[in-house]
């Protein structure tokens, strides 16, 4: 479903095997060196979710290669396979494979509890214009979906659940979005997650 020009839903993308698979891979990113770490914004507040990065290192605001305000450690690497997937899910979403110049090389993992939020931002970091891939596993979420001239409405709020894709494009690339509410006990009895995981795949376009 195309929400917006470039923002298009895939509802259940990943199988549930594929979602099996891509918990286990985002449990072994998230120890450490370079796990799962609380982000702390500039104002001095910390985010409700915790974070763990591959490729590059987000802090606020910008990418470096270490974990600066985690424990310092390099950031793991981006494999191959999901750079791969992140390919494949534009492929799926626009119906033509990115340009090859458009590798993803940055993840970010999300991890939400019942009572994380994230509020309404845009991502302007990256230096490339490539869709950024969101895949979702574990408990459903409110997402808000919204414009590019103001964090206020008008906005779209849009269910995302374990196995969504979307892909935000386009126009959308650079839209307000945030996360208002996750909806607890909703994710897939069998995937044994508690809370929500969302995962970003971006190209950087920040050289070598
Ligand atoms: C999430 N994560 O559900 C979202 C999914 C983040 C973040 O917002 O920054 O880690 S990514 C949603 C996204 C990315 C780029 C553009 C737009 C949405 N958009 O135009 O709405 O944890
Ligand atoms: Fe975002």
């Amino acid at each position: 479903t195309e929400v917006a020009p470039g923002a298009v839903h895939l509802p259940d993308w990943l199988g549930p095997r594929r979602q099996r698979e891509l918990l286990d891979a985002c449990r072994a990113w998230a120890r450490p060196p370079a796990g799962l770490r609380t982000v702390r914004t500039p104002g001095g507040g910390t985010m409700t979710a915790r974070q763990v990065c591959l490729g590059l290192h987000w802090y606020p605001y910008g990418y470096a290669p270490t974990a600066v305000d985690g424990d310092g450690a390099p950031v793991k690497p981006m494999p191959a396979w999901l750079a791969d997937l992140g390919r494949r899910a534009v492929t799926d979403a626009y119906g033509t494979p990115p340009p090859a110049a458009e590798a993803y090389d940055i993840a970010l993992v999300n991890f939400y509890a019942g009572d994380s939020r994230m509020g309404m931002h845009r991502d302007a970091e990256e230096r490339s214009p490539a869709p950024v891939v969101s895949l979702s596993l574990g408990d459903a979420c409110l997402f808000r979906f919204g414009n590019t001239a103001s964090r206020g409405r008008p906005y779209r709020d849009v269910e995302l659940r374990s196995g969504d894709l979307f892909v935000f494009g386009g126009p959308s690339r650079l839209a307000y979005h945030g996360v208002p509410k996750v909806l607890p006990g909703t994710g897939p009895p069998g995937l044994g997650l508690t809370g929500r995981l969302n995962i970003t795949l971006r190209v950087g376009g920040l050289g070598p």
